[in-house]
């Protein structure tokens, strides 16, 4: 946006654009320093305008400020935290943009952008990844120092978790040298109370030289006060902190004295959740707990699942949504051919095919209650502080896959959806993790789509069979992996992995959560199952769907003992999954024929949206090795089956 001089704020800054006058007033401005280019900042326009440009000011007509144009600079804050310190929350309620946020380090691994208006000035916001020191050790730490280095922060806003004094500063202390505005924010402020932490605050902002505010980023409580000290920032009333750089022995030293002087402990009876935490990672304990927490997820995600569909959407869809529609299309549109595109062939929501049956019916009444309960329970647990205790756990298993117990994360959020479990890859240190990370999470985890179809798919013979699949595809993947393990070079570092305190889930940041993730469904992946269901509609009607079988035949047919009509599922399944399972309903399969396709589809490929994630995040040397892996491992375990069964 470019504006006129004159329209600037006080103590905004603008970069100059251009000057819209006789050749005569330009070169007068421009012999005063005012030309393209150069950023001036606004200082007051009682009289004439008076600017600002590096260490002078000039004062020019009010008319004459008419002719000059500016680039208005937003003013640019900056959250800078360890990870895990709530960054991620307190962007969210100063933006009112929802970003995830989880109860374990290296949920924010890309940056989020965001602003907000603080009294008239509106403040561009960036959620940087959390970094414990500005020299790298991995992916969002690199994309922090970006960040640090670029110098265009106005302001830095470092998130320090209140009941973690120490290990924070030495990130404060880094920033300090930076010499830009800092706020020093002591968050958690809420669970620091609760473990006896007390924090003599005038102290501590009097020994670092800036201003340091308590905040409880979940309620909202300090939120004010930290809205008021950027706008001072922004009025020019905070000064950089004079701070000279320091070695890293002196950091630590200056950090002890530090905590010495302001920080006091009271001294409090281990609470319930405190022994819990100790509990959760000892080995019989820790095993105890986690077989717990397991079967809660799978009972809940199944009963929550389940119900949804057979007591809402089910008598919705077949009692009210499906006589409806049927009734309005046939009397708003008379064209058979319409209609079969739109209706489909036969009645049953899961048949028939049609855009508007069968494409509205997967992902609402099939794919949603699981993604909502799934999710609910992931974001429990997340926000509990559960999942870097089950990495704890499971870290000797790992090791065996030529991972560490950190993978688990991945593989994790994989069980929903692919995109963000490949994207938290990124926690994995080495090229070698992150590959053998890859193949893992795409063999051993279906998305929760893809599960909600096997298993309706499959249910109606038995829940024996739907085990067989997940038996048969956790199976195949762990054999992978120990092959691989023992096969690719490298060795996979040793785990170091912080281990954040249980909470107790804020309710409303939950529901936050969940929503947002429904919303990432409703809006990205669901219409792309109606599209798919429409394509497919088309190229039935067209008939290539029979050409295309003939080419594959022998493949699916003698190798895999599948039926023809799979052929074309398989080909487009690659754009959607879930919907190519679904496909299957209406050939009537035997039970053999439908644990193998299920269990083919789910190897072979991923689908459209994860094949562009990990190529984004890997390379097309990576990612064709995988793929080749996949269609293998598909292959061969396909038709072992086709022999076995
Ligand atoms: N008790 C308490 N919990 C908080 C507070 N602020 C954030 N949390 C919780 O702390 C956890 C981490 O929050 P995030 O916002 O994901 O942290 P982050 O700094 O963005 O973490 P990374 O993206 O991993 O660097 C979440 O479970 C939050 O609900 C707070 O003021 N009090
Ligand atoms: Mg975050």
């Amino acid at each position: 946006m470019i504006i006129r001089l004159n329209k600037l704020e006080n103590n905004q800054e603008g970069v100059v654009k251009n000057i819209d006058k006789s050749v005569g007033l330009r070169l007068r401005l421009e012999r005063l320093g005012i030309r393209p280019g150069v950023t001036l900042r606004k200082i007051s326009d009682v009289g004439p305008v008076v600017v600002a440009i590096g260490n002078s000011q000039v004062a020019l007509g009010r008319g004459m400020a008419e002719y000059v144009f500016v680039e208005p600079k937003q003013f640019r804050a900056l959250l800078f935290g360890n990870p895990n310190v709530g960054k991620s929350v307190v962007f969210s309620r100063l933006t009112g943009m929802d970003v995830v946020s989880a109860n374990y380090a290296g949920t924010t691994v890309e940056y989020t952008k965001g602003s907000l208006m603080v009294d008239g000035h509106s403040v561009e916001l960036i959620d940087v990844p959390g970094a414990y020191t500005i020299d790298p050790t991995c992916v969002a730490e690199e994309v922090a120092r970006h960040f640090y280095d670029d110098g265009e922060a106005d302001v830095l806003i470092n998130v320090v978790d209140a009941t973690n004094l120490e290990r924070n500063l030495y990130l404060t202390l880094q920033l300090l040298e930076k010499k830009v505005p800092l706020i020093v924010v002591l968050n958690k402020w809420d669970s620091a109370r609760h473990k006896g932490v007390q924090i003599n605050i005038p102290q501590l902002s009097k020994m670092l030289g800036v201003p340091v505010i308590q905040l409880v980023a979940v309620t909202g409580e300090g939120l004010k006060e930290l809205r008021g000290t950027l706008n001072k920032v922004i009025q020019g009333e905070v000064v950089p902190p004079e701070f000279k750089p320091i070695t890293h022995q002196e950091r630590w030293h200056f950090i002890g004295h530090i905590s010495q002087e302001v920080q006091k402990v009271v001294h409090k009876h281990p609470s319930f959740l405190e022994r819990l935490e100790i509990a959760s990672v000892r080995l019989h304990s820790g095993i105890a707990l986690a077989v717990i927490v397991l079967a809660i997820s799978f009972i809940s995600i199944r009963v929550v699942g389940e119900g949804l569909i057979t007591y809402i959407l089910d008598p919705f869809f077949n009692h009210i949504y499906g006589p409806a529609i049927r009734l309005l299309i046939q009397k708003v549109f008379p064209f058979p051919f319409l209609q079969h595109l739109l209706l489909g062939k036969t009645p049953g929501f899961m048949e028939s095919f049609g855009v508007l049956t069968t494409g509205v019916y997967i992902p609402l009444a099939i794919v949603l209650p699981y993604i909502v309960s799934f999710y609910f329970i992931l974001g429990l647990w997340e926000d509990i502080g559960y999942l870097p205790r089950l990495a704890v756990l499971s870290d000797r298993i790992m090791h065996r896959l030529g991972l560490h117990g950190h993978a688990i994360i991945p593989l994790i959020l994989s069980c929903g959806c692919k995109v963000p479990g490949v994207l938290s890859l990124r926690l994995l240190e080495s090229q070698r993790e992150k590959f053998l990370g890859l193949i893992l999470l795409l063999m051993a985890a279906p998305c929760i789509p893809q599960t909600a179809m096997i298993v309706s798919l499959l249910s109606p013979f038995g829940a024996r069979y739907v085990a067989l699949v997940f038996i048969i595809l956790t199976g195949v993947a762990l054999i992978n992996s120990v092959v691989l393990n023992m096969i690719v070079k490298g060795k996979s570092p040793e785990m170091i992995l912080e281990i954040p305190s249980y909470q107790i889930p804020h309710f409303a940041t939950l529901m936050r959560k969940l929503w947002l993730r429904l919303k990432d469904f409703l809006l990205n992946a669901a219409p792309i199952i109606v599209l798919g269901v429409f394509v497919i509609n088309v190229l039935e009607m067209l008939g290539v769907l029979n050409l295309a079988g003939s080419v594959a035949r022998p493949f699916v047919v003698t190798v895999l003992g599948l039926p023809e009509e799979t052929i074309s599922i398989i080909l487009l399944g690659f754009l959607r999954k879930d919907i190519s399972i679904a496909l299957l309903i209406p050939l009537h399969l035997s039970v053999k024929q439908a644990v193998i396709a299920c269990i083919f589809l789910v190897l072979y490929l991923p689908c459209l949206a994860t094949f562009f994630v990990a190529l984004k995040e890997s390379s097309w040397k990576i990612v064709v090795k995988v793929l080749s892996i996949t269609i293998t491992c598909a292959t061969v375990v396909g038709a072992l089956l086709h022999v076995i069964l």
